[in-house]
């Protein structure tokens, strides 16, 4: 079946009302967190009337990118409980990493190693300010992330890593996210390969997912701009089973995205 926009090509709506109500507020709140990361260095809950100097004066960081990579955060989180599955998120698009450090926030992981970055609105102001600011850290995902083992800053290796991570680890399932401009890079384009190093009892599976959001930083992308038909052929020629999740409707894509990684998971599983 062809997928158009908000008509999944997994139809199966598996989150119940409640579900998607928290899923939907979960990833609302790292779209918050991922805005106050890329502007504000003051005034973090925006009690106060937004002034100029509560606003970066340099700002950097993907906010293109960044609902992206919670999104797909929130929904593997929802698989991992319910699977008890091992799972490693390598995040490609590199200065999407609000879209990480958001959700890194929110489930305490980034308090717990950073004690002045609490879970409040002082920490919270230290956490924002931090971001891309002389003395703090960086735009794209820098070791300094908890749990860190891919610099995004050098576009081109999500996919290598992904890969790497796996081998010998037959538990693993690592989820490689890949920005439609990285996948322009030499190295990306070779990493689709990969899978044929892969032996499915001795190692672990990866599972990439293109994040085709049309554009690198402001340019077009060519994975963005060719048919669905197009790239569908391309990734089965690479060896892949291409699952298109598209559309702009928030509920519709949470039951689309928590259907299609269910069927990914479950297939993965079973091979
Ligand atoms: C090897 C390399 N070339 C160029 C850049 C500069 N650069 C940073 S982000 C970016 C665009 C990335 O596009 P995409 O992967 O689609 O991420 P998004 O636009 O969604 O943030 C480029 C070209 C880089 N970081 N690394």
């Amino acid at each position: 079946m062809v997928a158009t926009p908000d008509k999944p090509q997994v139809e199966e709506t598996p989150l119940s009302p409640e579900e998607l109500r928290k899923i939907h507020a979960y990833w609302r709140a790292c779209n918050y967190l991922a805005v106050g990361m890329i502007y504000l260095k003051d005034n973090p809950l925006l009690k106060e009337t937004l002034t100029e100097d509560h606003v970066k004066n340099r700002l950097l960081g993907h906010w293109g990118s960044s609902p992206g990579l919670s999104f797909i955060y929130i929904h593997l989180n929802r698989l991992i409980k319910k699977y008890d599955l091992d799972v490693v998120y390598m995040a490609g698009p590199g200065h999407g990493a609000p879209g990480i450090l958001g959700p890194v926030y929110l489930e305490g992981t980034y308090s717990e190693v950073y004690p002045e970055k609490s879970e409040d609105e002082e920490g919270m102001k230290a956490f924002f300010k931090q971001f891309s600011f002389p003395g703090g850290i960086g735009s794209h995902c820098t070791p300094e992330t908890p749990g860190s083992i891919h610099e995004g800053g050098e576009l081109g290796y999500s996919l290598s890593h992904a890969y790497g991570s796996v081998l010998d680890n037959p538990d693993l399932i690592t989820v490689a996210v890949v920005g439609d401009g990285e996948a322009e890079t030499g190295p990306l384009a070779t990493a689709w390969h990969s899978n044929k190093f892969i032996n499915p009892i001795r190692d672990g599976a990866v599972l990439p997912v293109l994040h085709l959001n049309g554009y690198k930083i402001a340019n077009p992308t060519i994975l963005a701009r060719i048919s669905h038909e197009e790239l569908e052929y391309l990734f089965k020629g690479y060896g892949y089973k291409p699952y298109f999740v598209e559309g702009s409707d928030p509920d519709l894509m949470h039951q689309a995205m928590a259907a299609t990684l269910e069927t990914a998971i479950a297939e993965i599983k079973e091979i």
